[in-house]
């Protein structure tokens, strides 16, 4: 693993904080999974726990400030969420949760892209630190989180992979 990567997924861990990483490999290249992942004006595109993203300012470059609705049912309404990293070149994006009315303060995540070392797939890598929220333990938070950011990159898996094909095919078709 090259060392940048190990850099960035590398986060200062305070006593009540959790710090977690999730992986998945998805059967599309890493042109096709970037189109998706850096497109910060559109997380709702992969992530079906948000509704709706609205711009606060930035035009989707580093600094830019989102606010996300999220779907009924969860314990928040929205979060506003400011871009710290995009990488064209590594593929890399950071973003930090800097407001909203939900229990992850100082939540920051990070998201690398790595060719597969066969064929054409991609393997993810997210990390995320988060404050332990009063009254949760480590566990319930690592559960809480990884289980979010497992259901987005298993929609991030599906959608690129289909969007693979369908460029696979229109090729196939000329
Ligand atoms: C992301 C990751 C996370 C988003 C969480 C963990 C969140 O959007 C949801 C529920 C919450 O209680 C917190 O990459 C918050 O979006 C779905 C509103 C931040």
């Amino acid at each position: 693993v090259p060392d940048y990567i190990l850099h960035h997924h590398t986060h200062l861990v305070g006593p009540n904080q959790c710090c977690s990483a999730v992986v998945q490999t998805i059967a599309a290249p890493v042109a096709t999974v970037w189109s998706i992942v850096r497109r910060f004006d559109n997380p709702q595109a992969y992530k079906h726990f948000l509704k709706s993203c609205h711009m606060i300012s930035g035009d989707g470059t580093v600094g830019s400030l989102r606010e996300v609705q999220v779907i009924s049912g969860l314990p928040a309404g929205y979060s506003t969420e400011r871009l710290e990293i995009l990488d064209d070149e590594r593929h890399v994006l950071s973003f930090n949760i800097v407001g909203g009315d939900h229990r992850l303060k100082n939540y920051r995540s990070v998201t690398t892209l790595h060719p597969m070392a066969c064929g054409s797939g991609t393997v993810v890598v997210e990390s995320y630190v988060v404050d332990i929220p009063p009254g949760n333990t480590k566990e319930e938070t690592f559960v809480f989180v990884d289980t979010i950011v497992r259901c987005n990159l298993q929609s991030l898996a599906q959608i690129a992979h289909n969007l693979a094909k369908n460029n696979y095919n229109l090729y196939e078709n000329c």
